[in-house]
């Protein structure tokens, strides 16, 4: 693996070295300009604004801030389809380990200044990063092809070679910049940005007008459909831009190939990506492969499911079953909306109202859409009655002073005619601490050159995108000091105005910021889940440590803590019903997370029993730490035979998904190395842990694979998705699991169960050992795949006297899983094997049994128990009410429950 990033000799360099200008100073107040004379009074002052560009002759530009030397491959990326990919580690992400969507903290951002460095710049990949050798980046094709008279096929080293170069300085906003504050109002179906989903970069590429002038679009075409090379759950990444729009210099879109004067970078599309300025994220198509010129906007599932603005009152669970609706173009975001945020003072950043200092110098950045211009940022101290006008700079400008034939990194600034704005500004206001302390909060809004301002009220809609409403940092009151809240912290960090004011009951959409306004009922506080159930035995005093907790990591005793307590399992070893084995794989650690995601009511009810202890406050900070997994996990360095563990999940990468249905799939995952077998016994299932794709909560359901016993390499797992419906939710696990994108890993542990079928007829159940002549093994749906694992061992083995007689209940032939490999199992198996399958709702043309697994069937087929020895063992896997109305007619018909065996 490479560790460091590599140089970037690929491409001509001859601009890297060639500008000495001084570094621009950090984007503080120092960027405005002081007009000002004498004679103005203090308020043309403030509105001679500081956008006079004439008046002044800046020596230089801004220029990028240094990128870090020292950024690698960071290990939590070794195992994910970007172990290619160097990073900063101060990035925020905000997907989990992968994909990599990030943000930078936000006063960091704000210190890097005007141009943000690769190291920071904001990263929104919808799926891995292709990769792209160095040696190979020159030879990387596009093409330009659709409704023009001369499709072209170009390389990176064509268009270095054949068109003018440019270099512009650009701010790309994700549309989901501040979604964050959305999410917390009410959940969208967007991960959480903060408010530094956005960064400005110098881009050095080909003005696509040009490229798309030599291919000539024909009469008729409208649109320039843009695609990338990576590959997604529903195609390749792609969008569309108008092709008035790409034909216009005013524009500025981009075919650009350098950022900061570098090759791109992995994360920022390398070798080639599309830059369109003054338009939201999205329509800035990396890893470039197709510009395809058509006569209609484009209809990749990305352009139309994401990137839009629906009608507000479209909710997630409607939007599911409204094709027209994400279709209808006039929802679909082009240019960025006007958008401000202040930077400082910072999140819980403290001021002391006692000392030197009389004011402090508010500031932080604004934003406009379409090249158009902020043309002021006012600022409130009481909530909009009154508003005070900022001072704004606008680094920018200093690049149109540049000459007409000023090259930067081998690209014309080609700057002194445009107009249009392409990049952040930043305002700033210095304010009285004593103005501060009287006031309960700082509001800024920003105004654009169309007039338009920024609204009070927050626009929620379903992707959670384009949120710009006033930006509002509260002001506490402590001893001494002002302290300030922003409204939200990225991604799952807690802190923030809105969460505390939403906790407390406030209704953040009042229209007063969840404030109880004068004459309102102040509404309850938000509930939490209505059974609180009890986890511990409140006669228990016993404080133990981790060390204690450690010593029962064993089979013997083994004890587990959840949320703190520590329970001894031993007592319930032989009844548990996920097996003993899962107790003993939580031995010694902090089972919180396993325990409370897979259990029901009332199995959580029956904590107390075994509860006997409290751990010391050290150690439980310990255990939180989740230093004891990675003790475990050192333990096993080393490329391991088996893959499953029973402490420590190990992730194994998903590579294929098979679509069997119209709701099953087969997911496939590479495990560790080619020659490692799963380590799942006949008859035991194993745990799939996933984090849903928003909450980043963790899911745990248990599975068994369909994969061979003794499959190397490779994991499959056939799952029934259960899909929202407009009338009730899906499935959280089988949505996630299906929605997370090939690359994408899977963390897995196990065994688990009770059943274990050993062969030959032997069965160990618990501790107990049984041999059974006849399995009676009746199934439905998805709960075939444990049966099949017992089925396909006994039918395997030719000397196996066994006896199988399988009942599997479905609605239509289709639904029927795994039918075929049934099927050909029969063949010289008829004197042990008898296949039924009954559909309660089949077509005409179907010649088996019809309806439920019920009475008649089971009486028919089964009969009652009749052999006292326990030769015939019912094993039981379906949905609930299937498993509960097998296990009532089999009762009656005389089986005992310990001839019955439920998974
Ligand atoms: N091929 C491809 N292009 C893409 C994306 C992607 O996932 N794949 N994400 C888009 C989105 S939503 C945004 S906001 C920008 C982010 O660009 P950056 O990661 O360089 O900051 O890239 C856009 N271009
Ligand atoms: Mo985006």
């Amino acid at each position: 693996m490479e560790a460091v990033r590599s140089s970037t000799d690929a491409l001509p360099k001859e601009a890297s070295r060639a500008l000495t200008l001084p570094p621009t100073p950090p984007a503080t107040a120092s960027h405005s300009r002081d007009v000002s004379s004498d004679s103005d009074s203090d308020f043309e002052r403030e509105v001679k604004g500081r956008h006079d560009p004439s008046s002044v002759k800046p020596a230089a530009y801004p220029l990028p801030p240094k990128t870090r030397p020292d950024i690698a491959v960071l290990p939590e990326d070794f195992k994910t389809p970007d172990n290619h990919v160097p990073r900063d580690s101060r990035l925020i992400r905000l997907t989990g380990v992968h994909p990599f969507n990030t943000e930078a903290p936000l006063s960091e951002l704000y210190d890097e200044g005007f141009l943000t460095s690769e190291n920071l710049h904001y990263v929104r990949n919808h799926g891995h990063v292709p990769k792209v050798e160095d040696d190979e980046t020159l030879s990387w094709e596009f093409s330009i092809e659709g409704m023009v008279e001369h499709p072209i096929k170009l390389t990176l080293a064509d268009l270095l070679k054949d068109y003018e170069q440019v270099t512009y300085p650009i701010t790309l906003v994700c549309a989901g910049n501040r979604r964050k504050e959305q999410n917390v109002v009410r959940k969208t179906k967007g991960f959480s940005w903060g408010a530094a989903g956005l960064s400005t970069a110098l881009w050095t590429g080909v003005v696509i007008g040009d490229l798309l002038k030599r291919a000539m679009p024909k009469r008729g075409a409208k649109y320039v459909c843009l695609e990338g090379a990576d590959k997604l759950p529903n195609g390749y990444y792609g969008t569309s831009v108008k092709l008035n729009w790409a034909m216009d210099p005013n524009r500025g879109i981009l075919v650009a190939h350098k950022m900061n004067g570098e090759a791109l970078h992995p994360d920022h599309g390398k070798p080639l990506r599309v830059v369109v300025p003054g338009q939201i994220g999205g329509r800035s198509v990396k890893w470039l492969k197709k510009i395809i010129v058509t006569a209609a906007p484009s209809d990749n599932w990305y352009h139309i499911y994401d990137n839009r603005v629906l009608p507000t009152m479209v909710d997630p669970e409607m939007s599911a079953n409204l094709p027209e609706t994400w279709k209808d173009e006039r929802y679909a975001i082009y240019d960025l909306n006007t958008n401000s945020a202040t930077c400082y003072p910072a999140h819980n950043e403290k001021v002391p109202t006692v000392g030197t200092a009389k004011s402090y110098n508010v500031r932080g950045y604004a934003y406009a859409g379409g090249g158009k211009r902020v043309t002021r940022v006012e600022i409130t101290l009481d909530k909009g009655k009154t508003w005070s006008l900022a001072n704004i700079s606008y680094p920018e400008d200093d690049y149109r002073l540049a000459s007409d034939d000023e090259t930067l990194y081998g690209g014309r600034l080609d700057m002194s005619w445009r107009e249009s704005c392409f990049c952040w500004c930043f305002w700033d206001l210095t304010i009285s601490i004593d103005s501060l302390a009287q006031a309960d909060d700082i509001m800024v809004r920003a105004m654009d050159e169309s007039m338009m301002v920024q609204p009070r009220d927050m626009y929620w809609s379903v992707l959670g995108m384009m949120n710009n409403p006033w930006f509002r940092v509260v002001i506490h009151k402590e001893a001494h000091e002002l302290r300030f809240e922003h409204p939200t912290q990225p991604a799952l960090m807690p802190g923030g105005w809105m969460e505390r004011v939403k906790k407390a009951g406030g209704n953040l959409s009042n229209g007063y910021w969840g404030e109880t306004v004068h004459g309102e009922e102040p509404s309850a506080a938000e509930q939490e889940p209505a059974i609180e159930i009890c986890l511990v035995n409140k006669d228990v005093k016993r404080t133990i440590t981790i060390d204690e907790l450690r010593q029962h990591s064993g089979e013997t005793e083994p004890w587990f803590a959840i949320n703190g307590e520590v329970y001894d399992g031993t007592s319930y070893l032989e009844g548990h019903p996920g097996g003993a084995t899962s107790i003993f794989g939580a031995a010694g650690q902090d089972a919180s997370e396993e325990f409370l995601a897979i259990h029901s009511e009332n199995a959580k009810a029956m904590l107390p029993q075994y509860h006997i202890g409290t751990l010391d406050d050290v150690s439980r900070a310990i255990l939180s730490s989740g230093e004891v997994a990675s003790v475990n996990a050192a333990d096993n360095e080393g490329p391991r035979a088996t893959f499953l563990q029973s402490k420590v999940w190990t992730k194994a990468i998903l590579s294929a998904k098979k679509r069997l249905s119209s709701d099953t799939k087969t997911f496939t995952f590479e495990l560790e190395h080619p020659s490692q077998t799963t380590g799942l016994p006949v008859g035991k299932h194993l745990m799939m842990r996933l984090r849903d794709p928003v909450t980043r909560e963790a899911i745990i359901r248990s599975y068994t694979p369909i994969s061979e016993i003794d499959e190397q390499g490779k994991l499959h797992v056939l799952v029934k998705i259960y899909y929202d419906t407009p009338e009730r939710k899906g499935g959280k696990m089988t949505q996630a699991l299906d929605s997370i994108p090939i690359g994408h890993f899977v963390d897995f542990k196990g065994p688990t169960g009770r059943f274990e079928y050993l062969g030959r007829g032997m069965c160990s159940i618990g501790a107990a050992q049984r041999k059974v002549k006849r399995f009676i093994m009746i199934c439905g749906g998805s709960g075939i795949t444990p049966i099949f694992q017992v089925l396909r061992a006994v039918m395997k083995e030719a000397e196996d006297p066994t006896q199988c007689l399988v009942l599997n209940g479905n609605r239509a032939e289709e639904d029927i899983l795994l039918k075929a490999e049934m099927d050909g199992m029969i063949a010289g198996n008829e004197h042990r094997f008898r296949l039924l399958h009954t559909l309660s709702r089949p077509e005409a043309s179907w010649t088996g049994p019809r309806g439920r697994i019920d009475a008649e069937l089971l009486e028919k087929e089964v009969g009652p128990c009749a052999d006292p020895d326990g030769d015939d063992l019912v094993l039981i896997c379906g949905p609930e009410p299937m498993e509960k109305s097998a296990h009532a007619i089999l009762g009656k018909m005389g089986w005992k429950d310990e001839d019955l065996m439920f998974f």
